[in-house]
């Protein structure tokens, strides 16, 4: 039945709005399938009637805990109820038993304070506000009662607020299955403090986030018997390298290298630095600071938290040298040589001090350094010959470096705070903690945006599915009949893209392996073998773009850097040149090539690689219980109490929160106890009211007489379909506006 049938004159409804998505009004008079509203912002409009939504007007004006508790549940009722909540500071929302969070850019009082925590603990969802402490507790509740692995998934857009979510989860963690104080340094103390240093090394300032996390965390917190913390396992997912060596205004580079910049004198004279305005890895964008932050203090309590991850001085010393060096290599320029054609030199004596001090920070031979730059050995049967490259040439073979640097040097810090926390192999079970990047879709979006939002189908996939079988075990547990309810799966995005053989994965990993191959090449390709595929167009004009038609909606891609961007490739000089250096720490990062890798070295795909951690995450989180947390960002200037709905509606919609609202609609999206539903409708049937006390037979007879159908009555309570509890109001409505003009008439015939 649709929504129409339920509007009449004088019924309060939503209306679409192109600014603020849905606007109330109220019906002033129906022709046929149009109605006139008139706006509560004092506009009159008119709407086809089958674009309206009824709207509740017995929903409480500060909004409900639960959106299943809304007596509507559709799209402006969830809108709504967000924002009237967010209004007065209640940033926490649950849609049964996913948790909404806005993010408030203001300190909360008193929201996370040990006290709160100490509320938190032992209760159980639901009976506590909407809080990520209620999510943590459920989650370590489960773990200890069913002895099973438990995870929680935070997603959201960028500066959604994931990364704080997660470290509030850690936290609270860490309060429920923490040692004394008088243990010292502990194993949950390291796992919080492994925050900041990833944090120093892998975000930065973004347009978006000023403490943005270019990379991607799945964080296993293990357990003893007891349920106190006994080990850690951090995972990261691709990080963004490019960012390395290209930034643009008003964006910076990684948050280490101001830190660095800003050290005490004696470091700074120690790593040769100075003034981050005279480094071009920094200097391509104005943005040199953080408001809030003071960069030099951050340097100190970056490098303790360094030694409670168990990063000694001598390490630290060696990172940030190699931190140092990417600064200075970023400053060796090339020009062309006069005496060979297509060849490059060092552009001037700045260059060439900047390559010394290279040398020096990374203990390497600075003609070996140089050449590593500036040519390339080929192999011929007959001989071996050292081919020059042109300025530009050099130029990204020195981007390259810095890349390869950076990325090693990530992955090693990650790999260090692993073995230094420790895995317990006696761990009865774990809670996984995911803070990974939400959808992306920017005007041009490329290989980085095409596995971020893989990364997101597959999620989205593993959600539908969990809150499906929620959906099913509810209504299992009432005694009521499922079996008609329909899943749509995300299956056939995820084919297109990642299916072996034949998905784009498996296609760009066959461009990349082509000597020839160019990226028209592999777009012709995407363009000819997808050619009816119902989630990939071709756009219109585009020669090389393609549009992936993604569960949160349609993404162009721009395919000129994805082969590039496709193969993880360390040139063999440089590897050769660094793992020659004098230092240990440099030659761990790259380890001299034997025989065997240098021939496997290749080509390595980053695309097959992801797709291959991604399974592995989604095995680990299909043995686990998972528990939802849904990050909304409520604006774009990043400021507090705005709530813009078209942003926030963006975000429901693309984050699976109007998805998981979808699935609920396609069963029984509202249930009230049998008491409830007679204290709202038992109007509807007066008669049942008096004398019977069987309630359940008592909403019967109201269901029944109203002329529903396809609803069903649980142990305990009755469950709706979508519309049929308007539908109900309607019947109400009617009743009373009925009998008010039959006492008037009444009265007027016989005054
Ligand atoms: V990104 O995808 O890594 O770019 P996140 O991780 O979703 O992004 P983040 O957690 O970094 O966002 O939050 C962005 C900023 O919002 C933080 O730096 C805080 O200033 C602010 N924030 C987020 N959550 C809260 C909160 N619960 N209370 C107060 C918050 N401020
Ligand atoms: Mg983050």
């Amino acid at each position: 039945m649709g929504v129409a049938e339920n509007i009449v004159v004088g019924s309060h409804v939503w209306v679409p709005d192109p600014e603020l998505v849905w606007i109330d009004g109220q019906v002033l008079s129906i022709k046929g399938k149009e109605a006139e509203i008139q706006l509560s912002d004092g506009n009159k409009v008119g709407s086809s009637l089958s674009k309206l939504h009824p709207k509740d007007e017995d929903a409480p004006p500060n909004g409900v805990d639960d959106m299943t508790k809304l007596a509507y549940l559709h799209e402006p009722g969830v809108l709504y109820n967000l924002k009237n909540r967010y209004d007065i500071n209640e940033i926490y929302t649950y849609t049964g038993n996913i948790l909404i969070a806005i993010n408030p850019f203001k300190n909360i009082e008193d929201l996370y304070d040990v006290n709160v925590m100490k509320r938190y603990k032992g209760a159980a969802v639901g009976d506590l506000s909407p809080h990520v402490f209620a999510i943590a507790e459920a989650a370590y509740r489960a773990m200890i009662n069913e002895e099973k692995n438990n995870s929680i998934l935070v997603s959201g857009e960028s500066g959604a607020g994931k990364t704080e979510t997660t470290k509030m989860i850690m936290q609270y963690l860490a309060f429920l299955g923490g040692h004394n104080a008088s243990e010292g340094r502990t194993v949950e103390k390291q796992v919080l403090e492994s925050n900041p240093v990833l944090e120093a090394f892998g975000n930065a300032k973004t347009v978006k986030n000023s403490n943005s996390s270019r990379f991607g965390k799945f964080v296993e917190i293990q357990f003893d018997k007891h349920g106190r913390i006994s080990g850690a396992a951090i995972r990261t997912y691709l990080l963004e390298r490019s960012r390395v060596c290209q930034i643009s205004d008003p964006e910076r580079n990684y948050h280490c290298f101001y830190l660095l910049c800003a050290s005490p004198p004696e470091d700074k004279e120690k790593y040769k630095l100075g003034d981050p305005k005279s480094f071009h890895y920094l200097n391509q964008s104005n943005c040199y600071e953080l408001v809030g932050i003071n960069a030099a203090q951050e340097y100190l309590s970056t490098k303790r938290a360094m030694e409670v991850v168990g990063i000694n001085q001598e390490e630290q010393e060696a990172i940030f040298r190699v931190i140092a060096a990417i600064l200075h290599l970023g400053n060796i320029n090339f020009a062309k040589s006069e005496e060979e054609t297509d060849s490059s030199v060092l552009e001037n004596e700045e260059s060439k001090l900047h390559l010394q001090i290279t040398a020096e920070l990374l203990m390497c031979d600075p003609s070996a350094l140089e050449d590593a730059l500036c040519k390339r050995v080929m192999i011929t049967p007959e001989e071996v010959i050292k081919r020059s490259l042109d300025p530009l040439g050099a130029t990204v073979s020195r981007d390259g470096l810095a890349k390869t640097l950076y990325s090693r040097l990530f992955d090693w810090l990650v790999q260090k705070i692993n073995v230094s926390i420790g895995q317990d192999p006696e761990s009865k079970c774990l809670i996984g903690v995911l803070d990974i990047y939400g959808f992306e879709s920017f005007k041009n979006n490329s290989f980085e945006q095409f596995c971020i939002n893989f990364t997101n189908e597959k999620l989205q996939q593993h959600f539908n599915q969990h809150v499906f079988k929620m959906e099913q075990e509810r209504y299992t547990k009432e005694g009521i009949d499922w079996s008609y309810l329909e899943f749509v799966d995300n299956q056939d995005v995820l084919d297109l893209i990642e299916k072996k053989p034949g998905g784009i994965i498996a296609l760009l990993d066959e461009a990349c392996m082509f000597p020839k191959s160019t990226h028209e090449t592999f777009a012709t390709k995407l363009y000819q073998t997808f050619k009816d595929h119902k989630r990939f167009i071709k756009p219109k004009l585009a020669r090389s773009d393609f549009t992936v038609v993604h569960y949160a909606g349609e993404v162009q891609y721009q395919s000129e850097q994805f082969l590039d961007k496709n193969k993880d490739y360390v040139v063999p000089e440089h590897q050769d040149m660094l793992s020659t250096s004098r230092c240990s720490f440099v030659t761990r990062l790259f380890p001299p090539l034997t025989e065997e890798t240098s021939k496997s070295a290749k080509f390595s795909s980053i695309g097959s690689r992801f797709k291959l951690q991604l399974q592995q995450l989604m095995d680990t989180l299909n043995l686990t219980e998972p528990h939802y947390i849904r990050c909304v960002k409520p604006n774009t200037v990043l400021q507090p109490a705005i709530f813009d709905n078209m942003n926030v509606i963006q975000q429901l919609r693309s984050g699976g929160v109007l998805e998981a609202v979808r699935i609920k609609i396609a069963g029984f999206p509202t249930h009230r106890t049998f008491q409830e539903f007679l204290t709202r409708l038992g109007i509807l049937a007066p008669e049942v009211l008096h004398g019977n006390n069987d309630e359940k037979e008592a909403c019967k007879t109201i269901l029944e007489k109203a002329g529903l159908t396809g609803y069903q009555i649980g142990q305990t309570q009755i469950f709706l379909r979508a519309g049929q509890m308007a539908e109900l109001d309607a019947l109400r409505a009617r009743l009373l506006y009925g009998s008010a003009t039959v006492i008037q008439k009444h009265t007027r015939r016989y005054p």
